[in-house]
């Protein structure tokens, strides 16, 4: 048996097959964050989203050492207590996967099966990464900074640990961390523990999570993960890379939930509509929302960041609701006039899929 043979190449669902098993097992280890959890500003650990490619590493945090090695003067070794003792920031910080919202995608790629859950906001520790590389000294000549994870797996054939990279203007940037703590406490085993990358703004596939090694190379990187998430409408394509988060607003769900279908009810009369924003491009200045699935708009009040510019940004808007069938919608733009899609822009690995998110309610009679 060879892996290739285990391990299936990516696919496109046909036009009416449902979720697999496979979709589904992927579904129940990486969940999404409950929409109602959008009422805290910093997502509690548990509700926070998860996407783990392989398993979940057992780290034994006194063996655990970080290596910074490849071009630079002085290669480094730090451990736990070491990375702990040097100064360190706080960023809150808005993370979602690139795959969220791939479930929605006609056809529908199979990979992990999202729909709009992707996506939690917390408060991350650590040092910044640009003290490391500044301790080890990058020499001349560097490109490219390739970060390890301590977790392996095998995927379309290709075994591998996971890794991805940043340009090493990128991994110069202040706000990167090498993180080892969430929402105040040590990272949980499923997060990154002991530590892992945060990079705010960009994909959560960028944010490594059981940092074992960082790589300066003198080219470029090219990587399984760094080749996977692009952008591209056929496999053949080498696509363009995906980096920041596309800008989106998410609706908490109004009134109270229907068991199996999920489906919303209100009674009339005044109904908060309310939600996050957020974007890792420009700022979001704007949310609007709609109740008649997008033919008309009227603007909400947007929250200011309170000094969080990488944070989710709270909006909200109250609503008369009358008896009836209807479809709450709601879309940001950028202060670069960037405004979130109607309809799904499609690519071949579901990524980026920033579509107005629409919830249909049923408001009773009186
Ligand atoms: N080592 C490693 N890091 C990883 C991953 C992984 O599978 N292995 N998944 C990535 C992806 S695709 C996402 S969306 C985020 C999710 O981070 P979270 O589970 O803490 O929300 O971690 C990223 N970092
Ligand atoms: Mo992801």
């Amino acid at each position: 048996m060879r892996l290739d043979e285990i391990s299936t190449p990516s696919r496109v669902a046909d036009a009416d097959e449902g979720v697999s098993g496979a979709e589904l097992g992927l579904a129940a280890r990486n969940h999404g964050m409950p929409l109602e959890a959008m009422r805290y500003d910093v997502t509690p650990a548990g509700l926070h989203y998860l996407l783990i490619h392989y398993d979940i590493p057992f780290v034994d945090p006194a063996a655990w050492r970080l290596t910074l090695d490849g071009l630079v003067d002085r290669p480094l070794t730090i451990d736990l207590e070491t990375l702990r003792a040097m100064p360190a920031t706080t960023v809150r910080s808005t993370m979602e996967c690139a795959g969220n919202g791939r479930a929605r995608l006609e056809p529908r790629p199979v990979s992990q099966p999202w729909l709009v859950e992707a996506v939690g906001t917390a408060e991350w520790t650590g040092v910044p990464l640009r003290d490391v590389l500044t301790a080890a000294g990058v020499r001349d000549g560097a490109v490219d900074v390739v970060f390890t994870g301590a977790d392996h797996g095998v995927e379309r054939g290709v075994e591998q640990d996971y890794q991805r990279k940043l340009t090493v203007a990128e991994a110069l940037s202040p706000d990167v961390l090498i993180a080892y703590a969430m929402n105040g406490a040590p990272l949980l085993p499923q997060h990154g523990f002991p530590v892992r990358l945060l990079v705010p703004g960009w994909y959560g596939m960028t944010n490594v999570k059981w940092l074992t090694r960082i790589e300066v190379l003198d080219h470029a990187f090219t990587g399984f993960q760094q080749k996977a998430y692009v952008v591209r409408q056929s496999a053949d394509e080498p696509g363009e890379p995906i980096t920041r988060i596309a800008p989106r607003a998410l609706v908490i769900p109004p009134g109270f939930p229907d068991f199996m279908t999920r489906g919303r009810v209100v009674r009339p009369g005044p109904v908060l509509i309310e939600g996050r924003a957020w974007s890792g491009r420009a700022p979001v200045e704007r949310v609007e929302v709609s109740v008649d699935g997008g033919e008309t708009w009227a603007e909400a009040a947007l929250a200011p960041d309170g000094g969080h510019r990488w944070a989710w940004r709270r909006w909200s808007w109250s609503w008369v609701a009358e008896p009836g069938q209807h479809l709450v919608t709601a879309r940001a733009t950028t202060s670069d006039g960037e405004v979130q899609p109607v309809d799904a822009p499609w690519n071949r690995g579901g990524f980026a899929n920033n579509a107005v998110h629409r919830i249909p309610v049923t408001c009773l009679e009186a």
